[in-house]
């Protein structure tokens, strides 16, 4: 069982620079000999993998990366100089292939492996390469050629580091769908009727991490009611758990409680796995209300819950800079 996180991007490397016709200029001599030098090689695409990456994240903001052109030849059989090489970093993982044909070109596995994905043109040939016996003054020169350009699809298997779970109803979609900035594909998911919902949340150092709403938990899940004790089992590979409580339910605080039973029942250490707590639709409770519920939940569990709403945005913010200290500690 696994996600998948896709992109498709556009990679074209740099042309060739052209060759160029020039003569020596000598004192006296009226035509020197042919002097024109090569154009520069095109840059090349490279992907590269990089280890504090996770997600695909950075390909669904900019799609098309171009290298640098290759510079025209000079005078005195200068070369121009090659373009410069373009390098597109990606997550270790992913895979890598040409969206038309379905061809895999490769995958990076290692930190810092790279793979050519285009390469650039061939820089064309200058006149001083066109001087035989039979022609003392060539005027022929070559242009530089196409760099490669390459309709790309990557892919990367995926793993939810934050799993967020609670009742049915009690916000888990919604909120998921408001923190986060992509929503990758859900893939080889046994389950037709109820699978997760998957969103790459991005932290402030710019990378994702992947939250899943793990629908389906119910009260008898972890004996086996519903599909509950599959995602249990899901659940057990996150890092962290956001457990959501909704605000407006008739009894906020037996909810808790049928999550932690589901938790403690199911075992395998769920029941310990670092876990916020968190109030959602805030903003459907009044001040008063909202201290007294944290008070009861105090009380019931030791625990501070946060209080949030998809709705205002408000408090998720400070649910977002626990996840990631949390996970960083
Ligand atoms: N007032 C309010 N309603 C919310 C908020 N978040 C979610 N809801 C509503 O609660 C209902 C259940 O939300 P959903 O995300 O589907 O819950 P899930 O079953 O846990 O995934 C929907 O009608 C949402 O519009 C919130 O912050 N405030
Ligand atoms: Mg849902």
């Amino acid at each position: 069982m696994h996600f998948i996180d896709q992109a498709r991007i556009t990679v074209k490397a740099g042309r060739g620079g052209d060759g160029i016709v020039a003569f020596r200029r000598e004192k006296y001599v009226p035509a020197g000999g042919p002097s024109g030098g090569d154009g520069g090689n095109g840059g090349n695409i490279i992907l590269k993998a990089d280890a504090n990456l996770q997600t695909l994240l950075d390909f669904k903001f900019k799609q098309i990366f171009l290298a640098e052109d290759g510079k025209r030849g000079g005078p005195n059989k200068r070369s121009g100089s090659a373009g410069k090489d373009s390098i597109l970093r990606v997550p270790p993982g992913t895979e890598v292939r040409d969206l038309s044909t379905g061809i895999i070109f490769g995958d990076l596995v290692d930190d810092e492996e790279t793979l050519v994905i285009a390469f650039g043109g061939r820089g064309g040939a200058g006149n001083a390469r066109y001087l035989s016996n039979r022609n003392r003054a060539p005027e022929k020169f070559t242009e530089g050629k196409e760099g490669e350009e390459w309709l790309l699809q990557l892919e990367l298997k995926l793993l939810a580091e934050v799993g967020i779970i609670g009742l049915p109803n009690a916000g888990k979609s919604t909120l998921i769908s408001s923190i986060s900035a992509a929503q990758p594909k859900v893939a080889d998911y046994p389950f037709t009727t109820l699978i997760p919902n998957l969103g790459v949340v991005q932290r402030p150092s710019g990378d994702g991490t992947l939250f899943a709403d793990i629908p389906g938990l119910i009260s008898g899940a972890a004996k086996g009611a519903g599909l509950g004790h599959d995602f249990l089992r899901h659940i057990q590979r996150t890092k962290l758990l956001i457990h959501l409580v909704d605000a407006s339910s008739l009894d906020p605080l037996q909810d808790i409680g049928v999550i932690e039973k589901e938790l403690s029942e199911y075992g395998h250490g769920l029941i310990s796995r670092t876990r916020i707590l968190a109030v959602s639709k805030k903003e459907l409770l009044d001040k008063e209300s909202q201290q007294a519920l944290l008070d009861q939940i105090f009380q019931q569990t030791s625990r501070k819950p946060i209080f949030i709403s998809a709705v205002t945005q408000d408090g998720l913010g400070e649910l977002l800079s626990q996840v990631w200290e949390k996970l960083d500690s």
